[in-house]
Order: C-alpha cells, then sequence, then structure tokens
C-alpha cells in the first residue's frame, strides 16, 4: 500500500513574468496565452504568488470566497501582516457576514429603480456631448469623451461637491495602483496623492455631500441603523473609488475596440440589447479591472496543486476574458458576440456593484455616437498610462464618420 504521502502532486509550473513590470502592463495581452497554456495555475517567483489565467479557474477561485478571501486585501498585501494603504473598504476587502450587510445596503442604492430615474437626463448629456464632438475634425477618445462623459454624469448623481472633482481620477489611479507591490509605477502615482486622499475624506463626509444624491442616501440608510455614519463615510469612499477610473477605462478600451476592428461600430444599433453587447464585449476584450489578487484562509488544493494558507492567488481577469477554452476567436473584438460570462465584473458575491451604473453609462453615450456616426478610425497612435491593475489609456486620437 502506498502512503497517501506518495500521491504525486502534479507540477507547479513556474513563471519569470512579472505581472507588474513596465514591459507587461504596457501590453499585457502578449504574456497571457503563455499563463494559460503553461498550466491550471502556476508560480510567479516575481511577486512570491499563485497565478491562474484561465476562465475555469479564475472563476472557481472567485466563486470559493470562503476559502479565497478578500479581507486579507485584494491586491498583493496581505493585511493579516501588513498594514493597509487605507482603511480597508467595506465591501471590496471584506468577507461575510460584513460584506454581505454592506453590499445588500449598497445594491439598494444603485438599485434598477434608482438608475432608470436618471437615464433620460444620462441620456440627453450624451447627445449633448456627442453634438459637440461631431463638430470636431479629430479628438480625443480619452480625454474629450471617456473622461468627460461619466464626469458630467457620475458625480452628480453621488451629489458630491462641485470644487476639485477632478482629483477623482488622480484618487482613483492611487487605489488601483495600490493593489500592486509598491514599484515605480506605485510610487509615480503617488505624486499628488495627498492633495487627492483630502478631497476624497472630505468629499465623503454628510456635510459636503448634496441632499439629493446617493452619497446622502448612504447616510439615510445609516440613519434608519443598517449600518454606522462611520461606516456610510467609507461606503461613499468605495462609490467615489470604484465608480470613475472603471468606466473611463471601460469606455476608452471600447474605443480602442473601435478603431481596431473598424467595421464594429456600424454593425451597431442604436437599441440597448444592441449598445449592451458591445460594451459587454469591450469588458471581454479589453478589460479595464485586469488582476485582482484572494488570500488563501486554509490549506486547500486547486486544479490538483496544494496551496498553503496565507497564499496570495493573482486571478487574471483580462486573461480568462481571451481564454480560448471558453471563447471563439478570442482575439477578435466582435459587437455581435455574447460575451456575457466574461469575469470583467468579476464572479461571485464580489462581482461588480456598480455595473448597472457603467452599463447605463455605456449605453447612452453608444447610442448617442451611433445615431449620428457610423465609424470611429485612429487618427493617430494611443498613448497607454501603466497602472498596476488597471488597462488605461492616456490618449487615444480619432475621427468620426458621420451618418448620411
Ligand atoms: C472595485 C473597487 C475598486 C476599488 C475600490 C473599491 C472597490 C472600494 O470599495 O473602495
Amino acid at each position: 500500500m502506498q502512503s497517501s504521502a506518495n500521491i504525486s502532486q502534479p507540477k507547479l509550473p513556474r513563471l519569470e513574468i512579472d505581472p507588474f513590470s513596465e514591459s507587461f502592463l504596457t501590453d499585457p495581452f502578449r504574456y497571457h496565452p503563455q499563463m494559460r497554456d503553461v498550466g491550471p495555475i502556476f508560480w510567479l517567483d516575481s511577486i512570491g504568488a499563485y497565478g491562474v489565467a484561465r476562465h475555469e479557474e479564475v472563476t472557481q477561485v472567485l466563486k470559493n470566497h470562503e476559502t479565497f478571501v478578500s479581507s486579507r486585501g485584494v491586491g498583493l498585501a496581505d493585511f493579516a501582516k501588513e498594514k493597509p494603504f487605507r482603511p480597508p473598504s467595506l465591501l471590496l476587502e471584506a468577507d461575510p457576514p460584513l460584506h454581505d450587510r454592506t453590499r445588500n445596503l449598497m445594491n439598494r442604492i444603485v438599485a434598477m429603480p434608482v438608475l432608470k430615474a436618471l437615464e433620460n437626463d444620462w441620456r440627453g448629456k450624451a447627445k449633448t456631448l456627442v453634438a459637440e464632438l461631431i463638430e470636431k475634425d479629430t479628438f480625443d477618445a480619452v480625454t474629450d469623451l471617456a473622461e468627460e462623459f461619466p464626469m458630467r454624469v457620475f458625480p452628480d448623481a453621488v451629489g458630491l461637491m462641485d470644487e476639485g472633482r477632478d482629483h477623482l481620477l488622480t484618487y482613483a489611479s492611487i487605489v488601483f495602483n495600490a493593489f500592486g507591490p509598491k514599484n515605480e509605477i506605485f510610487h509615480s502615482g503617488m505624486a499628488d496623492a495627498d492633495a487627492a486622499i483630502s478631497w476624497v475624506t472630505e468629499a465623503c463626509k454628510r456635510e459636503n455631500l448634496k441632499p439629493d444624491g446617493w452619497g446622502e442616501a448612504v447616510f439615510q440608510s445609516a440613519d434608519r441603523g443598517d449600518c454606522t455614519h462611520a461606516e456610510a463615510e467609507r461606503l461613499v469612499r468605495s462609490l467615489l473609488s470604484a465608480g470613475v477610473d472603471t468606466t473611463v477605462n471601460g469606455i476608452s478600451n471600447l474605443m480602442y475596440g473601435f478603431t481596431q476592428f473598424p467595421d464594429e461600430f456600424g454593425k451597431m444599433d442604436t437599441s440597448q440589447s444592441s449598445t449592451r453587447r458591445a460594451f459587454n464585449e469591450g469588458l471581454r476584450w479589453r478589460s479595464t479591472v485586469q488582476t485582482f489578487f484572494r488570500t488563501a484562509a486554509h490549506e486547500t488544493s486547486l486544479a490538483g496543486v496544494t496551496i498553503p494558507e496565507g497564499s496570495k492567488v493573482l486571478t487574471f481577469l483580462a486573461a480568462a476574458n481571451r481564454d480560448e477554452r471558453r471563447w471563439d476567436n478570442p482575439e477578435a473584438f466582435s459587437v455581435t458576440r455574447n460575451a456575457s460570462g466574461h469575469v470583467g465584473f468579476g464572479h461571485g458575491i464580489h462581482v461588480c456593484l456598480g455595473q448597472m451604473v457603467a452599463r447605463m453609462e455605456a449605453d447612452a453615450l453608444l447610442s448617442a455616437l451611433r445615431e449620428k456616426i457610423t465609424r470611429i478610425t485612429s487618427a493617430g497612435p494611443p498613448v497607454i498610462r501603466l497602472n498596476n491593475t488597471l488597462c488605461s489609456i492616456a490618449s487615444l486620437p480619432v475621427k468620426l464618420e458621420k451618418v448620411g
């Protein structure tokens, strides 16, 4: 009889790749095939963590939130051993039961009826912006469109103070950089950190929130006893952290898709089913949030490999979204594809809380664009913005072809 200790473990492949290096972050998609093909799970020497890059294992890790926890941080830092860079998010960096209490509360803040009440206003604002843009010969699809539209609708929806809203983008890039190691990318983004962090801290306070926004609604929920007022402040911080840079880059990446596959835009129509499909495909094809970590709360096994307690596991969401085991022709951006099942919004209990907000922004913008134009083409080289977590574009010169 063989003792169980002799049952052979599958070999754990080791990769030299550093997923937070400049070269990786400049074009992560170049490295993904190697990560998917080396095996269902691998070890990353560069950061001392496991990695999963196939759709199957990424969804498994995210689904199994009791083993692969978020409360020890969803970045490289283990909150059990290191002080978090800011007080942990009560949603993103929390496990049940705390997570479920805050999540249920926040689900009501951005519930469908709340969003529907804003839809006409957002569609009107999208049309106004498109009317401005079609007057121009060329423009920057990042600064003039992808940043401009969310900044015209989201801060007002939250009811933020008017002064200083530009700090939102700076703050988010700091937060998303902080999920990686304290590398040069992290440090260079910290240049304007103090001003942005203190602005956000102030902006989350009840006295600075307008009476009819989602921010005040969180405090009203606290008044009813759903959470404390201190927790309410931190939950508003979640809206500010996760609500801007994500949609901005989601739209930028989608526009980049249109320029790379110039026949796709015209295959869309102005209907919600069509624009929704296109946005989903954009998130699959070039996922804005590239990666998140989980931490093994106890020894476990994944794809036959034993993972010790306290291990960090990096889930490559963007790689899973181009896994040929899951998708046909995954490198092609195709607006008519049914991309549901993509993990660009995550998966499981932490799946993006604001996804309906993001979808409504995208629907408004895409249908306003499609009404007036047939094609979006490149008018110059895009400029990549390096971030430890986000797939981000700093500049994307484009040209529009008008209907008729
Ligand atoms: C999804 C996400 C990203 C960044 C911050 C947060 C959430 C938060 O809850 O603060």
